[in-house]
């Protein structure tokens, strides 16, 4: 990727768009294309044939999804399914049309079986039924690697898919109702600390587990991707360590410096009892995660209180 070619990112806003972004300008990137969603909508197809007509990008990062926590999956499967297909759709076909040269494509760990065997494997992919919480949004990402799978064979592109793990990092959602358990924790743990409160609930049995990456690593290893990889194979990126919702929710407690309890809601479910991506793969083709969970933690922490504490 040359560093004056036009790069699109889609979704610049998110927290992988934004990790992109900050990734692309630090690499000295000068030509990055981006656009606002009351500038283009995604999932208005029009628009988007539009936009690549006239912006013309030659590599395009599809970082736009429809994204949530356990209980936003659940309660709200049709706009998981309907806002993902539309966006992964027009996206991708519209760069095709448009000649992009290459297309990295943003799927999820949550693609893999329920009962995926641990740490999961690339190869794990269709091999068993999905997990129900998240089966709608899980479709959708497997149709997105199903087209560019179609694309490069049909088109000969290169379209590559990566299923990165659980994220966290700045610009995260902190809305406890739709967010992620970390940031969800990050919230709450703070907010019982400010408010002197005995006690912070933490949803399920706490016996589920998750492996965490940041997301800065996460948008290095797609760059190192985008530039060094072309096959249709999917690849998984995460840091293959995996650590219990009890044990993340005591280090976030540590962080913040709270001295309540952790009490655990469960009728709230606990999602896929187990998460670990297998990264060997991406190990192999000289990739590795930098940032450790502890670094991660306190680095989100201080960007919540610098940044979210204002807004309420
Ligand atoms: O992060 P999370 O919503 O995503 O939940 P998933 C992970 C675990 O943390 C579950 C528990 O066992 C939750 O029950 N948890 C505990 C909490 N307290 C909380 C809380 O306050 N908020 C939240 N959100 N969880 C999502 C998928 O699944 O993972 C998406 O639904 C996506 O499709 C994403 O793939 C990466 O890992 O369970």
């Amino acid at each position: 990727m040359e560093k004056n070619a036009r790069v699109y990112v889609a979704g610049h806003r998110g927290l992988v768009g934004s990790a992109l972004i900050r990734t692309l300008e630090k690499e000295g990137y000068t030509n990055i294309l981006s656009a606002t969603h009351c500038e283009l909508d995604l999932i208005n197809q029009q628009a988007v044939a539009d936009f690549f007509a006239k912006e013309q990008p030659e590599y395009v990062f599809l970082a736009a999804a429809k994204v949530g926590g356990i209980l936003a999956n659940s309660n709200y499967p049709a706009d998981f399914i309907y806002e993902n297909l539309m966006m992964e759709t027009n996206i991708i076909h519209h760069s095709w049309k448009a000649g992009a040269k290459k297309l990295l494509f943003l799927g999820s760990s949550c693609i893999y079986p329920q009962m995926a065997e641990q740490p999961i494997k690339e190869e794990s992919l269709l091999t068993g039924p999905l997990e129900p919480t998240n089966d709608a949004y899980a479709l959708a990402k497997i149709a997105g690697i199903k087209m560019c799978q179609s694309y490069n064979k049909q088109y000969g592109t290169k379209y590559i898919s990566v299923m990165p793990t659980n994220l966290y990092g700045p610009n995260d959602n902190f809305d406890l109702a739709t967010s992620h358990v970390l940031p969800a924790l990050i919230r709450k743990v703070h907010e019982a600390k400010v408010n002197g409160d005995q006690a912070v609930t933490v949803w399920g049995t706490g016996r589920a587990v998750r492996e965490f990456l940041y997301v800065d690593d996460l948008a290095d290893a797609c760059l190192f991707l985008m530039e060094n990889y072309d096959d249709s194979k999917i690849v998984n990126i995460g840091t293959g360590v995996g650590i219990s919702i009890k044990s993340l929710a005591e280090n976030i407690r540590d962080i913040t410096g709270y001295r309540g309890k952790i009490i655990f809601d469960r009728s709230k479910p606990d999602g896929t009892p187990v998460k670990i991506n297998d990264v060997s793969f991406l190990d192999s083709l000289g990739w590795s995660a930098k940032v450790d969970l502890n670094e991660g933690l306190k680095k989100v922490y201080s960007w919540y209180r610098e940044n979210e504490l204002h807004k309420k």
